[in-house]
């Protein structure tokens, strides 16, 4: 399998933490994809349209997107505990976490970007702290739940966009006001399949 990667990128963490979780990393070749909102990538774009990574080219030429759908299709492949829970109640609050996990990436993703434009948006500043705000303090209240359910894409994708923030807003102390959050993090840093996949900023 083909992964249009990158060490930079969360979303792509997501993947590689689910290929390490079940020894499926060494199947995967990775090929460093440089992506940027503003510089749509010709060839990556032959296989994602949307020029977004991760994209997964299977080996009969399938070609897999977004960072839902190649984390649930890794998740097919082995015979160990499902990241994708089938029991109804447990899925949806695994898929739920994606979502939440996602969708804070989604919007630190663009607040990165509209910090860096000359003239940022006022509004928008406004609009990403007041999210990130809102975001921290559910996932403090949803620390306890998720320390006490089975790993899931959930998980995964929470603990990326803490990890995140981390990396990209180092100067954000999102720990002190979240310790529970804090505290479930540091279990979640300390997994192999997430000491594997440490971001690089290597351009
Ligand atoms: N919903 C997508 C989001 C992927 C995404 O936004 N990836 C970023 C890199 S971290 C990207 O490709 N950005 C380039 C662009 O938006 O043009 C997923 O879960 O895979």
């Amino acid at each position: 399998m083909k992964l249009h990667w990158s060490p930079r990128s969360p979303f792509v963490r997501k993947v590689m933490i689910v290929a390490h979780e079940f020894g499926l990393a060494d199947r995967i070749t990775c090929v460093r994809s440089v992506v940027a909102f503003t510089k749509p990538h010709a060839v990556l774009m032959a296989e994602n349209p949307l020029s977004k990574i991760p994209t997964l080219v299977l080996d009969d030429g399938t070609v897999l997107y977004d960072s839902p759908v190649i984390c649930e299709y890794l998740d097919s492949l082995h015979d160990g505990p499902r990241l994708h829970p089938l029991d109804a109640r447990a899925r949806m609050a695994a898929l739920r976490r994606q979502a939440l996990g996602d969708g804070f990436l989604d919007f630190l993703l663009l607040w990165r970007n509209e910090r860096e434009r000359a003239r940022p948006s006022e509004a928008h500043l406004a609009a990403f702290a007041a999210k990130r705000k809102a975001v921290l303090a559910a996932l403090d209240r949803e620390a306890d739940d998720l320390e006490a359910s089975p790993f899931s894409i959930g998980h995964v994708a929470v603990g990326c966009a803490l990890s995140y923030l981390d990396f990209r807003f180092a100067a954000d102390d999102w720990r002190s006001g979240h310790p529970l959050a804090a505290a479930w993090h540091a279990k979640f840093a300390a997994r192999p399949s997430v000491r594997a996949t440490e971001p690089v900023d290597d351009l």
